[in-house]
């Protein structure tokens, strides 16, 4: 399984950081929608799903998580914390994110809007929508 994140370039000074993102230049899709999670208690696991077609990158603006990307045949955990990173999930992707500092805001821009009907919440329904598409990445 082929990890992507992406390191973004800060423009620094001696007032600090920012960084900017405009699609199709530093994220490869056009962003319809952007939502974000915080408070997020001791313990939690959220996600457990995979998209249907939806294509997301995951930053860590604040704070810590861990997201497990599970592509049906292998399954990696990568670590966000550093708020100039972003990781790319595809959509064929099962995600879980967990192990949140409490002070973590996990920003997610995504391609598409928000639609129930393109989530694969079951797991068995997720290998077989991998297996459909021709295996695991
Ligand atoms: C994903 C991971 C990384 C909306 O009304 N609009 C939205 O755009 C979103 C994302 C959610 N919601 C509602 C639906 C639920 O009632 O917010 C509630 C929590 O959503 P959900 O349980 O799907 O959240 P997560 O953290 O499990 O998953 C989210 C995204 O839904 C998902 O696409 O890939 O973050």
């Amino acid at each position: 399984m082929q990890v992507v994140k992406y390191v973004f370039q800060p423009h620094g000074d001696s007032r600090g950081q920012l960084v900017a993102l405009e699609e199709l230049k530093d994220i490869p899709f056009q962003i319809r929608r952007v939502y974000y999670m915080y408070d997020t208690g001791a313990g939690v696991v959220r996600g457990r799903h995979a998209h249907r077609s939806l294509e997301q990158i995951l930053i860590c603006i604040h704070g810590s998580c861990k997201i497990l990307l599970d592509d049906g045949r292998e399954k990696k955990v990568v670590p966000l914390e550093r708020p100039c990173e972003g990781l790319y999930v595809a959509n064929d992707m099962w995600r879980e994110m967990y192990d949140f500092s409490p002070d973590a805001v996990l920003l997610v821009l995504a391609s598409e809007l928000y639609d129930e009907k393109d989530y694969i919440r079951d797991y068995d329904e997720f290998l077989k929508f991998i297996e459909e598409r021709g295996g695991g990445n």
